[in-house]
């Protein structure tokens, strides 16, 4: 197991999407009470760490990615004492914490921002941000061709204080999220303020959001062909690794950013860690973000986007490690987060990729497929080296809620490209714990709401309360093989890299040291598994000695 400063190398971290979570309160939306009450639940899963998606006060007009207040608590989530609580008495069951952090941009209702508004173009309170003049007749067009993530210009007009319509500010997601500009030293000094006030509080790492955009290109030039919304970050073969994606990704300058956040996170005892968010198809690129002084650990979404395909995700693996070793870093595994289809609901489509410019929302789907192939697909990266994490709800097999009214739906990215794009909503439908109705133990019996987005009917076979003891249940085969994991030192052990054995086309096999193997079917037959002494955990039950297709196996070998 890797030393205690360096947790962050194998552990297994829980992605907590707060308000889908749990509800103590009965407000209908998840909150800090929520997830102290279920601490013994993840305890009981045997991850190592919490990942708490925003905390902070936030009109919520992207979910609390919109921060009013870096240093508060959002009354709906609760308090700072609250966060207090929590971090202790995670701590006293050995689980850490890891908060979001979003230094891309904050709320149009943060102070700054309003100062901005209420200053004069080109003064020291609007430089915080990107404001600049239109263009054309009356600067009525927005000064560059750069479109917002959610879709629409990434600009926004403001009327001056003295009521005539005034310069344009920049926001590469919603316009109630002002990009700031990292040009600028008080942002800088700020953001690093911020990291110091919740290392100072015990928390033991910070998730940073959108990590890879924050420098901007100062002359804000046209793109020759602005690429739709989400594409992005879409990969892209053909650039070189030099060629800049685009002038907000990837700028020069902003690996001194993570140099400066290192040395602060790095002089706080009992190891700290910088988790970047970065979607960034080139993994040499991406690597850079890892060097020795800069990110502890980035999300790998080159492993979620990969195909269902024995193929492409040996090659992606390979790359991922290859990528990783001469930075010294750990690789991370990641099938699903808050902003992409569910994993059970994409592998049990026709394509199994993912992209935002294409999520196949309503295309046909094998639910029964994707749930078979989603267990194996955790017995392939609970089983990989390094760290590796589970979003809350794919430990109880949920998939995509495809169906939910366009009434309900609250991301701005399915508001903004007037429904062009369904969104997130259906990955972060509250979770169901018990019962056989709505809310599923989401919230507390008798609460005065309902949860925030509806839970599908069929979600009581999926509680955690059906599931826990059915030996054939998502949730036990997750509790099985992260006991395993941290049980089996081979699992955990940096010594102890991926070694590929020879297996038959459609089928990955592995071993992790001498005594361990895991092996996945992605063929369409039945297959032979290879000499070993026992078998730890199959996704599937085994027909003698064959593994059924889209199922997955941990052997024990004979040891040599
Ligand atoms: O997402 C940032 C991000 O760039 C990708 O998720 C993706 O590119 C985008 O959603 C679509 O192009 C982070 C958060 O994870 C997300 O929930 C926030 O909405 C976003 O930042 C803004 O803070």
């Amino acid at each position: 197991m890797a030393g205690i400063a360096q947790w962050w190398r194998d552990a297994a971290i829980y992605q907590v999407y707060l308000r889908s979570f749990a509800d103590g309160d009965g407000d209908g939306i998840g909150d800090l009470r929520g997830v102290r009450d279920r601490l013994d639940y993840l305890a009981d899963l045997g991850i190592d760490a919490i990942w708490l998606t925003p905390w902070y006060p936030s009109p919520m007009a992207d979910a609390g990615y919109d921060i009013a207040d870096y240093r508060d608590i959002d009354p709906v989530f609760g308090s700072l004492a609250d966060a207090d609580a929590l971090i202790a008495e995670a701590h006293q069951r050995g689980i850490r914490i890891i908060i979001d952090v979003v230094p891309n941009h904050c709320s149009d209702q943060h102070p700054w921002f309003q100062a901005a508004l209420a200053a004069a173009p080109r003064s020291p309170e609007r430089s915080r941000f990107w404001f600049r003049p239109g263009r054309g007749p009356g600067g009525d067009l927005p000064p560059n061709n750069w479109v917002s993530h959610f879709g629409g210009p990434a600009w926004t007009r403001v009327t001056e204080p003295d009521g005539r319509p005034g310069q344009w500010y920049l926001h590469l997601f919603a316009p109630q999220q002002p990009d700031f500009n990292w040009d600028n030293t008080e942002v800088r000094e700020e953001l690093l303020s911020v990291l110091r006030f919740w290392l100072d509080r015990g928390v033991d790492g910070v998730r940073i959001d959108s990590a890879a955009i924050l420098v901007k290109d100062p002359f804000l030039a046209d793109v020759e062909q602005e690429l739709p919304p989400q594409n992005v970050h879409a990969p892209a073969q053909q650039t070189p690794d030099t060629q800049p994606l685009h002038p907000y990704i990837d700028r020069d300058g902003i690996h001194e950013i993570y140099r400066e956040w290192r040395r602060i996170a790095d002089s706080y005892p009992g190891g700290r860690a910088l988790i970047g968010e970065i979607w960034l198809p080139e993994p040499r690129r991406f690597a850079l973000y890892l060097r020795p002084n800069e990110m502890h650990s980035a999300f790998n979404f080159e492993f979620l986007r990969c195909a269902w395909d024995a193929v492409a995700l040996r090659r992606t693996i390979d790359d991922t490690l290859a990528a990783h070793a001469p930075v010294g870093a750990p690789a991370s595994w990641v099938l699903s987060n808050h902003d992409v289809t569910r994993h059970v609901t994409r592998y049990g489509r026709a394509d199994t990729t993912f992209d935002f410019a294409e999520r196949h929302h309503g295309d046909p789907l094998d639910l029964e497929l994707g749930t078979r192939r989603a267990r194996a697909a955790a017995l392939l990266t609970l089983a990989l080296p390094g760290s590796v994490y589970v979003y809350q709800g794919e430990e109880l097999g949920l998939w995509e809620v495809e169906d939910l009214p366009d009434a309900v739906r609250q991301d701005p990215m399915f508001h903004r490209t007037r429904g062009a794009d369904p969104g997130r909503d259906g990955c972060r439908v509250p979770l169901p714990w018990s019962g056989t109705s709505a809310p599923f133990g989401f919230s507390p019996a008798g609460a005065a709401a309902q949860p925030w987005l509806p839970q599908p009917a069929t979600w009581s076979d999926c509680t955690v309360e059906a599931q826990s003891e059915d030996p054939t249940s998502m949730l036990e085969l997750y509790r099985a093989a992260l006991r395993l994991r941290r049980d089996q030192p081979a699992l955990r052990s940096e010594r102890e890299p991926l070694r590929w054995i020879a297996a038959e086309p459609g089928v990955l096999a592995f071993r992790r040291g001498d005594e361990f193997a895991c092996v996945i079917n992605l063929s369409d037959a039945p297959v032979e598994l290879p000499e070993h002494d026992s078998v730890l955990l199959s996704s599937d039950p085994l027909q003698g000695d064959l593994l059924a297709p889209d199922a997955a196996v941990w052997l024990r070998l004979r040891g040599r």
